[in-house]
């Protein structure tokens, strides 16, 4: 009868294809299908619509001077049109300067949007599960005072303090004789390549880590995050100081926002560019900026006015309105069919 089933996405691409929707929209669209917890569903409810207002002012901007680059590209001989190259020059650092401010909220959001991965890690009974239990705010890991309780890795996705997680709950590091434990503990060494964040806990009584936690630790050095538990049973240690027991999880909230949001609270992430391919414009375009910036008075015309294209040709990819093939097929083939 001529009918065929629609393609993933094929319907909201059409409403892209018609320029009812601009790419990130439907992008957002995306995310809004997928979203699994409040911060999520609210990023991508704040991308829905029309496109940014930074975008918009850009292309405004540029506009006039990509028009006057090509008209000193064909009428610069007879001298009528002359490009005021210093004027030029401090309209594209304004530009930049909102490009570099949208990218710098964009690398917050991004883990608002995709999540932190989180793992638990150090030495039996160091209050690895209770932790974990506190930040997913249910009884989820086994806890008692026998180390060596928790033997396969626990994962749950939670939202804490407006971050998205997904927590891994492992086995105390140690030397063990049984062979569940040990296989336990051979688990960690997979979840420690994967995650983003390794929090090793130290109970606030222990001088210090032993030297094999320490080694296991040592090529993640980066994305390891020392944290002192059972606040509750003593003081003195700096650093971020903890208790799941009685709740008190204050600083460790703090040094999560700090090292994944920066100065962004995550209302401020609102609308903000997040996707890998956004994120990859925005890159291309705080460079493509940089590029004109580079340009000297001398330079050929022509190399200014291509110079000033890309940046237009990138502000055309990120809102889909260059509508090349492959970022629809990139984006389109995430969708379920149908929508
Ligand atoms: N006072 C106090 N006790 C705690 C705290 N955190 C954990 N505990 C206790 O310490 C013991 C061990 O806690 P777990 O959370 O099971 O420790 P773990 O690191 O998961 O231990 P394994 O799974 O054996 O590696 C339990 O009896 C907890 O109740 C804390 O912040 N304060
Ligand atoms: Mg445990």
């Amino acid at each position: 009868m001529g009918v065929r089933l629609a393609k993933p996405g094929e319907f909201t691409q059409r409403a892209l294809l018609n320029g009812k929707q601009s790419l990130l929209a439907v992008e957002a669209l995306k995310d809004l299908v997928s979203a699994a917890t409040d911060t999520q569903l609210r990023m991508a409810q704040a991308c829905l619509g029309a496109w940014p207002e930074w975008i918009e002012k850009a292309k405004t901007r540029l506009a006039p001077w990509i028009a006057r680059a090509e008209a000193v590209l064909d009428y610069g001989d007879d001298e009528i049109i002359q490009l005021d190259f210093n004027t030029l020059q401090a309209e594209i650092a304004l530009i930049r300067e909102t490009f570099h401010v949208e990218q710098m909220r964009s690398s917050a959001a991004r883990w608002l949007r995709d999540g932190i991965r989180v793992a638990l890690v150090g030495r039996p009974n160091s209050g690895k599960s209770t932790l974990f239990n506190a930040l997913a705010g249910e009884d989820r890991a086994i806890v008692t005072e026998i180390p060596g309780t928790t033997r396969d890795v626990l994962e749950i996705r939670t939202e804490w303090s407006g971050l998205p997680l997904y927590l891994f709950d492992t086995a105390g590091l140690r030397n063990s004789n049984d062979p569940v434990e040990r296989l336990g503990v051979a688990r960690v060494a997979g979840v420690l390549e994967k995650v983003d964040l390794i929090l090793h806990l130290l109970p606030l009584m222990d001088q210090g880590s032993d030297l094999e936690i320490l080694n296991r630790l040592a090529p993640f050095q980066g994305k390891v995050l020392e944290v002192r538990t059972f606040g509750d049973q003593g003081r003195g240690a700096g650093g971020i100081v903890v208790s799941a027991m009685t709740g008190d999880l204050q600083a460790l909230k703090v040094a999560l926002q700090d090292r994944f949001l920066g100065p962004h609270s995550p209302d401020a992430c609102l609308g903000a560019l997040a996707t890998l391919r956004q994120r990859e414009v925005l890159d291309e375009l705080v460079f493509q900026s940089d590029l004109v910036l580079g340009l000297s008075e001398s330079c050929p015309p022509e190399l200014v006015a291509s110079a000033l294209q890309g940046m237009w040709a990138l502000l055309a990819r990120l809102t889909g309105e260059d509508r090349v093939e492959s970022t629809l097929d990139q984006v389109f083939s995430g969708f379920c069919l149908g929508k």
